[in-house]
């Protein structure tokens, strides 16, 4: 498929490129006030990151700033300010879908391509070889291992996770944009890393866009080529709720970000039950957030 995705406001088309071409770009989603104050908040942690020697780097001159929600209350902000990716997110995994993690990923001048993957590289392929494992748990993120056989599946695993990426700055075709394989998501493979894949086009598009993707859709951080430029994204991972998370926020998540969490944000957060066969706590109360607490009876212990 040569089909290259362009911005836009128009919901149909963006769900139509998502379905279509594996990935979709809005434009005008982020409030640009909202975007000054996250980007400088990305800059600043990137910086004392580095000064601590804590800086996770990747690919060259790539800084990832990770778990971002700890980061600060921006961040938080971004997730919510709108709902047109968070529509986008529920077309491809229906209702109740939650976070899996948030990370500010900031390509850095002189950098090349990120190695091409898909996210959803724990799902099973219809025929993997020489990349195939047997298990979903032994799918480690190394996918240089020869299989050990390879299993032929006349079926597409569906998507379970989406990565909605906010523009935190302009990104272009040569300062990392994102790029795409169109139409990979439904090749019912996983990308050999090691190949140049120069089918791959970028997700152009102003600060303040969004761009996501279909969690089987072959991508990558675009190469950095420019001298000076410093490309900010912040990623939101979407899963299907009954999908584990690969961040487990309400564990995790400092105590006075939980305070400051609305309700929609604790359901994004995973914090409430997903129908739980139908047992959520007492079944005759409507307990939205299953705790084993005192008002069940019985000893609890
Ligand atoms: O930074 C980007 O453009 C893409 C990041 C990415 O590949 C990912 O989050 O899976």
């Amino acid at each position: 498929m040569n089909t290259r995705v362009t911005p836009t406001t128009d919901l149909d088309k963006a769900r139509h490129d998502l379905d279509v071409v594996g990935y979709c770009i809005v434009e005008d989603v982020a409030p640009s006030e909202l975007v000054s104050r996250v980007r400088e908040r990305v800059l600043e942690q990137a910086s004392a990151e580095r000064d601590t020697g804590q800086a996770f780097v990747q690919d060259g001159n790539t800084q990832w700033v990770a778990n971002v929600l700890n980061k600060g209350e921006v961040f938080l902000e971004l997730l919510t300010c709108s709902e047109t990716g968070l529509d986008l997110c529920r077309h491809v995994l229906g209702d109740g879908f939650i976070l899996s993690c948030s990370n500010a990923p900031i390509a850095g001048p002189a950098t090349g391509r990120m190695k091409m993957h898909s996210d959803q590289y724990w799902t099973p392929t219809i025929q993997q070889e020489p990349l195939a494992y047997d298990r979903l748990g032994e799918n480690g993120l190394d996918r240089s291992e020869v299989s050990r056989s390879a299993v032929r599946r006349d079926y597409l695993f569906p998507p379970c996770m989406v990565t909605l990426v906010w523009a935190i700055t302009d990104f272009t075709a040569n300062n990392g944009a994102t790029v795409f394989v169109p139409g990979s998501h439904m090749s019912g493979l996983q990308p050999d890393y090691r190949q140049n894949h120069t089918d791959a086009v970028p997700a152009e598009m102003p600060a303040g866009s969004i761009v996501l993707w279909d969690g089987r859709t072959w991508h990558a951080t675009g190469a950095n080529e420019t001298r000076d430029q410093y490309r900010i994204g912040v990623t939101n991972n979407m899963v299907a709720p009954m999908i584990r998370p690969l961040v487990n926020y309400p564990y995790s998540l400092r105590a006075e970000v939980v305070e400051r969490l609305d309700e929609r944000q604790k359901q994004l957060l995973g914090f409430s039950t997903w129908t739980a066969y139908g047992n959520e706590g007492v079944p005759m109360q409507d307990l939205k957030y299953f705790k084993p607490a005192a008002d069940q009876p019985g000893p609890m212990l």
